[in-house]
Parts: C-alpha cells; sequence; structure tokens
C-alpha cells in the first residue's frame, strides 16, 4: 500500500483509505492503489467484506482535472469503478463531506453506500464540460431513475445525502463516526446475508421515458444550457443507458465523454475552474496574512447599489447599518430590499419569517455617529468623485482606527479618494455589479497605500459574502469595464455605419452572449455610460466615440428607464426603432463616417478583438495580476459564456496570430487611435505563445 491509499482490516472487515489530500482526487496513484487494495482484498481471507473511505475533509471529489490534457495512464477509473462492482466480496462505500464526479461513480461501482447525513453526492462534470466518464451515466440513472440521473447530470448540482437516499442512490445514513458506522454496516449487511448488489445488472426503470421524452429534456436544455456541448452529450448517454445494453451504453459512455475532453468548451471550462481558484492568490498578499475581523457593516447610500450591497451581507449573517441623507432615502432603501426580499418569498426561495429576520438584520440612521463602531464601511453613492470626497471626509473623521473605508466605485480614481482621508491604507474599492445582490462577481480595487490585511480582508469578506472576489488595481474603469467600453465603442460604430443594434445584439447573443450590447446599454442606461465617459479625464479627442449614446441622451432617451434609447419599450420588451437608424444615419453623415457591410464575423471580431486588446494592456499595466483573472471578470460579470472561457482564454483558442492580424486589419481602416496592438500581444503573436503560458512563465 501506498500511504496515498491503505488497507488494513477490522475484525473480518477490510478498511480500505484514500488520503490524497486536499479532496481526495481520484489520481493516478490512488488508482493504483485502489487496485492493490483490491487484489488484496480478494486475495486476503481474513476479510470478509470492505468499507472504502476516505481520509481528510471528503470523499473522492472526482477525477484529479490535472491530468486530463495527459495521456491516462492505468487503471483508468472506469475500469477501477468495474473492479469494484466485480469484487466477489461485499464492498460499502461510505461517504462524507462530497462524493462527486469519478468519487460518486467509484461509490456506485460498490455494492452499498452509506454516508454522514451532512454529505453531498453530486455529478458535476458538466461545470467543466464533460459528460460523467466512469460509468456514472449509467449507474445514476439504475439507481435513481433516469430522470433524477439526468437533472442531477446536465445541472452538475450535487444534492444532500438524505436526498440521495431518497432517489435511492444512498441505502444508509451514520450519525456519528462514520468509519465504526460503515464497518458496522458491512457486518450487519453479511450477517443478513445481503446480497452482493451491483448496479450494473439493475434495470433501468424505463417507464414513459422514450424519445418524445429526451426530446423534451433537449429542448429544455437548449434554454437553460444554451449553446454549451456537454448537456446534450449526457442526454445522449441518458438515451443509450435505456436503449443499448449496459456494455454498448459504456462505448456511448465512452465515445462522447472524449467528444466532451478534446471539446474547446471543456478546455475553457476547466480553465476557469483553476482561474477562480487562483485569483484568491495574491502575489505579495501571502495567503497567511491575517484579516481584520469584520462583524459591523455600514453602507452609506441606500438606492439600488447600496440596497444590493446591504443584502450580501444580510444573507451572510452580518448585521448592516445603512446611513442616507434623509428618512425619505432610507424608507426607499428599505423598500427597494424588502421588494428584492419579497420576489424570493413569491418564487418561494424564502419564507416570510426569514424575510423578516433579515429586514431585522438592518438599521437605519442619517447620523454618521451610528457608524463610528463599523468594521467595514461601504460606499454606494453618486458616482461623483466630488460626493465621494465629501463622504471619505467624513468617514475619516467618525469611523473608528482600523475600519475599513471601502468604495464602490466603478470607475474613479481610488487614490484620488483614499487622498482626503488620514488612512489611505485602510482605503480600498469593492466593485459591486448590478444587480449587486445577484451577480457574482466583485472587483476589489486596492489602491496605492491599500495595506496587505486590508486586501486580505477583501478577499475574504468577497468568499464570506459568496461572491468570486478578484483584485484590480486602479485606472479609469478598472479591467471589466475599462474593456467592455471598447466592447461597446465598436457597436456605437458600427450603428453609424448603418448596421442596426438589433443585428449587431443577435450577432452577440448567437455567439453566446447572454446579451448584446445595446440591450446592455438601455438596461445600465445610456446616461450612466455618458457620465463614464464624461469622468473619464484623459478620454481621447475622437467626435465619434459613443456619439449614438450621446445623441440619445441629448433627446432624453435614456433606455428601459425612460422608455425608449437605443430600442423602444413595451415595459421590458424591447423593439427595434426606425428612428434610431435614421439618427445615426444623420449624425454619420455630420461625422463623415461611411456606410459600410459588415459581415458576422466582423462584427464579433470587432467587439471581441479591441477587448482582447485592452486586456493585453491592463496586464502589461499590472492592473490585473494573470490573464485569467480577467476571464474570471468576464464569465462572471459581464454575461461572456463559460464555455468561451472569457476574453484571453478566448484568444489563446483563436491564436494571438489571429487577433493581432485582425487588429492590424481594422488599424489600417480607422487608425491608431484605437487599434494600435498593444505590445505584449504582438509579442506573444511573434513568439507564438499564448496568454496563459506568458503568465505561468512569470
Ligand atoms: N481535481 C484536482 N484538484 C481539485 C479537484 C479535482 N477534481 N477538486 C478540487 N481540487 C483542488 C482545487 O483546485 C483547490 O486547489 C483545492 O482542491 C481545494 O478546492 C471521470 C471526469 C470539492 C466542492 O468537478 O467542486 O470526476 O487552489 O478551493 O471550496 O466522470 O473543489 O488549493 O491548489 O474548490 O472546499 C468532477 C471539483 C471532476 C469537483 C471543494 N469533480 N471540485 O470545494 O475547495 S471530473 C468536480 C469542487 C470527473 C469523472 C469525471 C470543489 C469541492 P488549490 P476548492 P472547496
Amino acid at each position: 500500500m501506498s500511504d496515498i491509499t491503505s488497507y488494513e482490516v477490522a475484525d473480518g472487515i477490510a478498511v480500505i483509505t484514500i488520503d490524497n489530500p486536499p479532496v481526495n482526487a481520484m489520481s493516478t496513484a490512488v488508482r493504483k492503489g485502489c487496485w492493490a487494495a483490491l487484489e488484496q482484498l480478494a486475495a486476503d481471507d481474513s476479510a470478509k467484506a470492505a468499507v472504502l473511505i476516505c481520509a481528510g475533509r471528503t470523499f473522492v471529489a472526482g477525477a484529479d482535472i490535472n491530468e486530463f490534457d495527459k495521456p491516462i495512464e492505468d487503471p483508468w477509473l472506469p475500469a477501477l469503478v468495474e473492479k469494484f462492482e466485480a469484487s466477489e466480496k461485499l464492498i460499502v462505500a461510505a461517504i462524507h463531506g462530497a462524493a462527486l464526479g469519478g468519487g460518486l461513480e467509484t461509490a456506485m461501482g460498490c455494492h452499498y453506500r452509506c454516508a454522514a447525513p451532512s454529505a453531498r453526492i453530486g455529478l458535476p462534470e458538466v461545470n467543466l464540460g464533460l459528460s460523467p466518464g466512469a460509468t456514472g451515466t449509467q449507474r445514476l440513472p439504475r439507481l435513481a431513475g433516469v430522470r433524477k440521473a439526468l437533472d442531477m447530470m446536465t445541472s452538475g448540482r450535487p444534492i444532500s445525502a438524505g436526498d440521495g437516499q431518497k432517489a435511492g442512490v444512498i441505502e444508509k445514513l451514520i450519525d456519528g463516526d462514520l468509519r465504526e458506522g460503515a464497518i458496522a454496516y458491512a457486518r450487519e449487511l453479511l450477517d443478513a446475508g445481503a446480497p452482493i448488489k451491483r448496479v450494473s445488472k439493475l434495470d433501468v426503470a424505463a417507464e414513459g421515458i422514450d424519445d418524445g421524452f429526451f426530446s423534451e429534456y433537449l429542448q429544455g436544455l437548449a434554454r437553460t444550457a444554451r449553446g454549451f456541448f456537454a448537456p446534450e452529450q449526457i442526454v445522449e448517454c441518458a438515451r443509450a443507458a435505456v436503449n443499448e445494453s449496459y456494455q454498448d451504453a459504456l462505448k456511448t459512455e465512452r465515445k462522447l465523454f472524449e467528444k466532451c475532453r478534446a471539446s474547446t468548451h471543456s478546455q475553457a471550462q476547466r480553465h476557469l475552474f483553476f482561474a477562480e481558484r487562483e485569483v484568491a492568490k495574491i502575489p505579495d498578499v501571502p495567503k497567511a496574512t491575517p484579516g481584520r475581523e469584520i462583524k459591523k457593516v455600514a453602507v452609506i447610500g441606500a438606492g439600488t447599489m447600496g440596497g444590493g450591497i446591504t443584502m450580501n451581507f444580510v444573507n451572510a449573517g452580518v448585521p448592516v447599518t445603512v446611513l442616507e441623507v434623509d428618512q425619505a432615502g432610507l424608507e426607499r432603501g428599505l423598500g427597494i430590499i424588502r421588494k428584492n426580499y419579497g420576489s424570493a418569498v413569491k418564487k418561494g426561495r424564502m419564507t416570510e419569517e426569514r424575510l423578516e429576520q433579515a429586514m431585522g438584520m438592518i438599521a437605519v440612521t442619517t447620523d454618521y455617529a451610528d457608524i463610528a463602531d463599523a468594521d467595514l464601511v461601504i460606499e454606494a453613492v453618486f458616482e461623483t468623485m466630488a460626493i465621494k470626497k465629501e463622504v471619505f471626509t467624513k468617514l475619516d473623521e467618525v469611523c473608528k482606527p482600523g475600519a475599513i473605508l471601502a468604495s464602490n466605485t466603478s470607475s474613479l480614481d481610488l487614490n484620488e479618494i483614499a487622498a482626503v482621508t488620514k488612512r489611505p491604507q485602510d482605503v480600498i474599492g469593492l466593485h459591486f455589479f448590478a444587480p449587486a445582490n445577484v451577480m457574482r462577481l466583485l472587483e476589489i480595487v486596492r489602491g496605492e497605500k491599500t495595506a496587505g490585511d486590508v486586501i486580505a480582508t477583501a478577499m475574504a469578506t468577497a468568499k464570506k459574502i459568496r461572491k468570486v472576489g478578484v483584485l484590480v488595481g486602479v485606472c479609469f474603469g478598472f479591467v471589466g469595464n475599462r474593456m467592455f467600453f471598447p466592447y461597446v465603442r465598436e457597436a456605437q460604430l458600427m450603428m453609424l455605419e448603418g448596421v442596426s443594434p438589433e443585428r449587431v445584439d443577435q450577432v452577440a447573443y448567437d455567439w453566446g452572449m447572454a446579451m448584446g450590447p445595446h440591450a446592455v446599454m438601455d438596461l445600465s442606461g445610456l446616461d450612466v455610460f455618458n457620465k463614464l465617459n464624461t469622468e473619464w479625464k484623459d478620454r481621447p479627442d475622437d467626435p465619434v466615440y459613443y456619439r449614438m449614446c450621446m445623441a440619445l441622451c441629448e433627446m432624453g432617451r435614456y433606455g428601459q428607464k425612460t422608455g425608449a434609447g437605443i430600442y423602444k419599450y413595451d415595459g421590458r420588451k424591447a423593439l427595434p426603432d426606425p428612428e434610431v437608424m435614421e439618427i445615426a444615419k444623420r449624425e454619420a453623415t455630420i461625422l463623415g463616417v461611411k456606410q459600410i457591410e459588415v459581415s458576422d464575423e466582423e462584427i464579433i471580431e470587432r467587439m471581441t478583438c479591441s477587448m482582447i486588446n485592452e486586456g493585453a494592456l491592463i496586464l502589461e499595466e499590472g492592473i490585473a495580476i494573470r490573464p485569467g483573472d480577467i476571464d474570471v471578470i468576464f464569465v462572471n460579470g459581464y454575461g461572456l459564456p463559460r464555455y468561451r472561457g472569457g476574453p484571453m482564454k478566448y484568444a489563446d483558442a483563436i491564436g494571438l496570430d489571429k487577433v493581432c492580424n485582425a487588429i492590424r486589419k481594422y488599424r489600417a481602416r480607422y487608425g491608431d487611435l484605437w487599434w494600435t496592438p498593444a505590445p505584449l500581444l504582438e509579442k506573444l503573436a511573434a513568439e507564438g505563445r499564448t496568454f496563459q503560458e506568458w503568465s505561468e512563465s512569470r
């Protein structure tokens, strides 16, 4: 045995223990160790049955994701799962923490499964752009039924051990010591003469599961998993479970798993899996840096953002004091929060009682003295430097030493805000994305003087309120908005060139964006974009830049909130407005912008390459630490599809030489101002490297 897997016998019951921190991933070494343990079990007359259990905090959390891009060494996991099942001695899997992916597949290869009540089980491969590849698509339907299995596999969402027991996947819940309980359970099964239950021999309950069922299921996925490749392959595996023999269906599973594994979608989604963990690693802020304790939070400003920010902390069990200039503002703010919680109650996601409990955690005041003892204060007032400076001057006077003063600014210079205080080391940016209580992304903006423990606290706070915190530097628009502006800039210019907003939005939507750029502008408000552009101090002088946004604002057409913007609105329904293209033609004539034919490919190419180029500049300036950090920002805050991996991963996938050539093509047409290739991009393109290789080589 290795120290990664051990074998011992306790009173006739063998205990096979996997100990491969941090999550007992089913690596090659673990598979070899389990294989050897099964050989030993077969040969060991003193062992009448066996328990498979894991050390540490969880059962096997899956195959080792690090191994997917390397040649897979024997024993392959499917073969190992079959070997567990083929054992002539009864084997019980003992699950704690989470049995996920290959971990649950291994447990289903065992003959019985027991679990701690707090355990979870699932097949989340779809989150990695994969289908289960170690017999899970065939065993789970045999235990839980086809529909339940499909729901688990296509959503990737784990279920509790209790639900697993109800579904027929877990036979017994074990309170107390799992190891002892599992050994006792194995002995109980032996004493009762329980059969060796081989899941592969079970029939698939196919009642009502016909082609109609599968096509209906696929139609549902077209909505919930639009554009993703793996979910459809999972449905075909389930179809094979119903229509083919177990062995033939396993061949289908293997074929479709390999297709998924080789897909650009899975490369992208596996990249994001690691990137979303990498973002927490800050080179000059060691992981051991102690954070400050955040027990009391204050939010300045009870508008839409302030309300959403407040809800994040209340949902995490942290009381909040909301400060506004007057009682009316406070009542309005509380109304927004209550309404948001109310819709969760209507959808059955929250009880009335929990709503009142949450509201009870929110104190309100118009007096700064009431927030003097807050550990963290988040300012969410108007996006105007003068007002922010006023608020921070006041906070500096009132707040206790050591309080962290955060601004929710989406683009303004945090260093300038910090400079009005005597404690710039305690000032940081916490840029939430609307709706703040929904969007997972939190841009954490470090100022020149922000202290390391303040950054560590902000990163820990992000995790506590279930946000994906990404540390960025100070520049106009930080990372997300700074790269989103060029993306929208091209969409705006195309309107002047005669390309309708609805066509650009449709092309972006078909490419995978949650919404097209014009629909996003109307949703956020054209006046917001206009204000950001006026706040951009050293904005290049280009009369064409966002001209349509300005022209529509001059007409009072701010978007959804005024019933008309780039589109006209019937409620929330966007309707193309011919008048807008008339305005575009007029503005184009004034500005001398030619009307041109633009292909769908060019629409995407101009919008993505302008973003990627800005991303390369951001990396060179050190505003983002890694290309993966930029990708995490865009898939969690801007609706970029996870199967594209984010703008920088997408650039790597299409090739930086191709990106560079496209940028040079548009420079020839539009000039240097917006289309000068970033030096880093040119360098990597010339060297045939990717952003990821550059990042890993640093
Ligand atoms: N392989 C390798 N490393 C993994 C891993 C895995 N499966 N899961 C986690 N890690 C690393 C992770 O990168 C991090 O490393 C550390 O463990 C802690 O993770 C054949 C093909 C289990 C719920 O998709 O969902 O089986 O950053 O920060 O928040 O059909 O990890 O410390 O260096 O996330 O407590 C299917 C993926 C695989 C589960 C724990 N399984 N993991 O969450 O810790 S494919 C999954 C998770 C498969 C078979 C198929 C979570 C977690 P580092 P963490 P956590």
